[in-house]
């Protein structure tokens, strides 16, 4: 096998001729006369190799026109991949009950012996791997529909957007890529020739049946930029574009060292004093409250991805790969999230459920939705009803924790039109949060941008739904970790390249800050575990790092970075939630407690000291935090108080 190009080999078909005489035996005219559309002979050329592996027994190709999508839509139901709900444009999908998220042990990356590989994510020898894509592809579409689709992850003409190619014999992967991404049928042989590249995805649920879950497999070729998904339909796993190419994309910004970067992070707009809208990135593992956040945004431009680069005029630009959400539904609710609400209890939008329960009336159902106590209805793992207990005798929930919604951004009442510019938004603050229930405040800000890349670097979190058979709490490295298909150091060192990169103007250079919505009220003397404030206080978090971008409040100099005043909080609480603020929670959430924070920042170095290569300014910065708080701690003890430093400095 040539290993250089191996994704127009899985078939054996070399040539362009070659793979036009066989889509030509094995198209309607139609089909024939779309395929004839695209100009790019390697995608003709991918496509007639899978086709000739999997041995549909039809070919679509999906332009992306209206027809196109009715079939899509239509196919999805015929499959019963889809079902109708009884509101207009809603289905659900469900997984296998044992395929509610990411199989992260049935996930590779195919390597050459030499190659280095993320220290978290497993390999399987390149050949090898290629040689079982051919066994367990072989032959696996049949009776089935081969769905092919150019996309654009990312605006037309942006200089981040990434052509990609999709082939999949699963209705509900194409669906679903119809609202997440950009189809560009039209688009994407100007995009491959302006780029000279494009990512390449070949996926196949097979027969979906339990027993074949063991032999699921998602292989990632970084060599090839192609994706293979075997046996499985949960779109993390399936729906290569969003992951998967996700993974290609880091790549690709850690070669570009220093020019670009790409990200598992929100991209929204809040507005300030006088209608100026401040954009933000943000950075959160799966299950931390990163659509929330992106939803508390008054421009929303995406929940999941960011592509960065710095553009001539200085300032950094970011646009979102995808063009639609596949939102967690668990815990939203009118209280928390009144954007979203309504086009998921309201006709009108177009919604795609997955995993979870459909209740008598047809009306899906999740945990924590605050609309009801279903008694009864199918949900991830069957026919479900109030009080049920699985084989271990636990409560069976009501929905999937990992259970989504898909619809598509533009139908949120906050979309943000610069979605859509090639330009990207410019990009002024930059957060990392986690799920940390004891350590950090609700918001700091770094003091450099080496600050900046250490919080991200020490992003912890609770291991959440989206991936199989996680548990515990775990370091999750900018909310990115699960994606860096290389070794972490060469990651850390792109990201300190970027964000000290002289090419970035002053006065656009972005603030990088820390985020937590997490800390208990026992973490801070209290009992219960209950949080600490409201889940839309983020918005005041969010306000006050706008505020401090443009310079119009201050805050306190502490070794972990800038504190807000409670004065400056107290205002904002006010104006933008019309809530009071009590001094004494302030207190709480912002004190520093020395030996926790001391405690996270040994182990951050420990277990980065076992990683390779790590970048010594890393250590450096961790050093000089510690030696910080140990000096407070000298002076003030063990929890020192906001008030006891704002009188010493005041940044
Ligand atoms: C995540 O888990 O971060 C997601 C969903 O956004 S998945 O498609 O599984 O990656
Ligand atoms: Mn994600």
């Amino acid at each position: 096998m040539n290993m250089a190009q191996t994704k127009e080999m899985i078939g054996g078909i070399e040539t362009f001729e070659e793979a036009m005489a066989l889509l030509e035996a094995r198209m309607d005219a139609d089909t024939l006369a779309k395929l004839k559309r695209i100009r790019t002979r390697d995608a003709v050329i991918t496509i007639a190799n899978a086709a000739m592996l999997c041995t549909p027994d039809r070919i679509f190709i999906n332009t992306g026109s209206k027809e196109d999508g009715a079939f899509i839509r239509r196919e999805a139901l015929a499959t019963a991949e889809e079902d109708a709900l009884p509101m207009a444009n809603h289905t659900i999908h469900y997984e296998l009950k044992d395929e509610q998220g990411r199989i992260t042990d049935r996930t590779y990356y195919l390597a050459e012996p030499d190659e280095k590989v993320s220290s978290l994510a497993n390999r399987i020898d390149r050949g090898e791997g290629l040689v079982d894509v051919q066994e367990r592809m072989g032959g696996i579409m049949k009776g089935m529909t081969m769905v092919v689709g150019l996309y654009m992850r990312g605006p037309v003409g942006a200089p981040a957007s990434n052509p990609s190619l999709q082939i999949t014999s699963s209705l509900y992967v194409t669906h679903s890529a119809e609202m997440l991404y950009r189809n560009r049928f039209d688009d994407f042989d100007a995009e491959v020739e302006r780029l000279g590249y494009f990512y390449t995805n070949i996926h196949s649920q097979g027969l979906n049946r339990a027993e074949d879950l063991p032999n699921a497999r998602v292989y990632m070729d970084r060599h090839d930029q192609t994706t293979y998904s075997i046996n499985c339909t949960y779109a993390g796993n399936t729906l290569l574009m969003k992951k998967g190419n996700h993974r290609f994309s880091v790549d690709k910004a850690v070669k570009n060292r220093g020019n670009e970067l790409s990200e598992h992070m929100f991209i929204t707009g809040i507005e300030g004093p006088g209608s100026r809208v401040t954009w933000f990135a943000g950075a959160a593992p799966s299950g931390c409250g990163k659509t929330t956040t992106a939803m508390a945004g008054h421009q929303f431009v995406g929940d999941d991805l960011a592509q960065m680069w710095i553009a001539e005029d200085g300032t950094v630009r970011s646009i979102n790969p995808e063009s639609g959400i596949f939102g967690i539904v668990e815990d939203v609710n009118w209280e928390g999230d009144p954007a979203l609400m309504p086009l998921l209890r309201e006709e009108g939008t177009e919604v795609i459920w997955s995993n979870v329960l459909i209740d008598e009336d047809g009306l899906p159902q999740w945990t924590g939705n605050g609309d009801g106590n279903p008694t009864k209805g199918r949900n991830f793992q069957g026919e479900w009803e109030a009080g049920m207990v699985d084989e271990k005798g636990k409560p069976v929930p009501v929905s999937h924790p990992n259970s989504r919604a898909t619809l598509v951004a533009s139908a949120l009442a906050n979309y943000s039109p610069a979605s859509e510019d090639p330009k990207g938004v410019e990009t002024s603050v930059i957060t990392y949060s986690g799920r940390d229930a004891d350590t950090m405040p609700p918001v700091w800000v770094a003091k450099s941008s080496d600050h900046g890349v250490a919080i991200g670097a020490c992003i912890v979190s609770a291991a959440t739904a989206t991936e199989v058979g996680a548990k515990g709490v775990k370091r999750a490295p900018w909310a990115n970790a699960p994606f860096i298909p290389g070794a972490l150091g060469e990651y850390m060192d792109a990201q300190f390249a970027f964000w000290a990169n002289e090419r970035i103007a002053s006065g656009k250079r972005p603030l990088m800050a820390g985020l937590n919505y997490f800390l208990t009220h026992k973490a801070r003397g209290g009992e219960s575990t209950k949080l600490l404030g409201e889940k839309r206080d983020v918005k005041v978090w969010l306000a006050w790092l706008e505020r401090h971008f443009h310079g119009e409040v201050r805050g306190i100099e502490t070794p972990i970075g800038i504190l807000p005043k409670y004065e400056d909080l107290k205002a904002l609480f006010t104006k933008i939630l019309d809530k009071p603020y009590p001094e004494e929670l302030y207190t709480k959430q912002f004190s520093l407690y020395v030996d926790n924070i001391v405690a996270r920042i040994d182990l951050q170095n420990d277990a980065y000291g076992k990683e390779e290569d790590i970048p010594a300014r890393f250590f450096e910065v961790l050093k000089e935090q510690k030696e910080g708080l140990l000096a407070l701690k000298e002076s003030f003890g063990v929890v020192v108080r906001p008030e006891m430093l704002t009188e010493k400095t005041a940044a």
